[in-house]
């Protein structure tokens, strides 16, 4: 097999999130009279939270301190995160659950690279608590996608090489941090159609064909 493990990004890989950052960033946005809408959503993509509000903001006319700033996005995170309680088990695809224990089976690690701080919270939602080899997010790391320090420090969890593992991704952003630290990577989505993306995907069960 060319690969001996493969760190997922999360959301827009492994579960939808994304619908929920956009619902509480766009009730902080419009309590502050900032315009924003899907495409602006879409450059947040495997940002961290404080650089997505900078992204927010270029709307703004108003300058915020440091301080309103962390007010604003503890408030989104709180939004967000009452939001993730509507999350069940039943948001984890057949296909995305069927496809990791395939590749389980396979004898592949599987390991999680996202940005998110909420990743472990997201996982016991979906139930998979405990299910990744490793979790590298955005606990443990002090630069975000596209730097590529959370693929980086989940090879090193792995005790790998970047070149024995697989990066899955939905963001442009995810895919320049996989190039710059020495990973192939999938996309989905967006990513499927980045320049240096190694395999563009259709799907999830996809990466079956790829790892095969
Ligand atoms: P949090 P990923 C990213 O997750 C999201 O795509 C991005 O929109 C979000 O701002 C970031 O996590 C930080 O999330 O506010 O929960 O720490 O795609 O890297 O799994
Ligand atoms: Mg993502």
């Amino acid at each position: 097999m060319k690969y001996k493990a493969i760190i997922f990004d999360l959301d827009g890989v492994i579960c939808f999130t994304d619908k929920y950052h956009y619902l509480a960033w766009k009730e902080m946005a419009d309590e502050i009279g900032v315009y924003f809408d899907e495409v602006i959503n879409n450059r947040l993509r495997g940002v961290s939270r404080m650089e997505s509000l900078d992204i927010i903001l270029e709307r703004s006319e108003k300058e915020y301190s440091a301080k309103e700033k962390e007010e604003m996005a503890f408030k989104k995170n709180e939004l967000y995160k009452k939001l993730l309680m509507q999350m069940t088990p039943a948001d984890l695809s057949d296909e995305v659950k069927n496809s990791l224990d395939k590749l389980r089976a396979m004898g592949l690690k599987l390991a999680i690279g996202s940005s998110s701080k909420n990743t472990k919270l997201i996982l016991s939602r979906i139930g998979l608590e405990g299910f990744f080899d490793e979790i590298s997010d955005g606990t443990n790391i002090t630069k975000s996608k596209p730097d590529p320090e959370v693929f980086v420090k989940a090879a090193q969890m792995l005790k790998l090489d970047p070149e024995d593992c697989l990066v899955i991704e939905d963001a442009e952003a995810g895919i320049d941090a996989a190039v710059a630290g020495g990973f192939d990577s999938a996309g989905l989505g967006e990513a499927s159609k980045h320049g240096k993306v190694t395999y563009p995907l259709k799907s999830f069960a996809d990466i079956l064909n790829v790892v095969e």
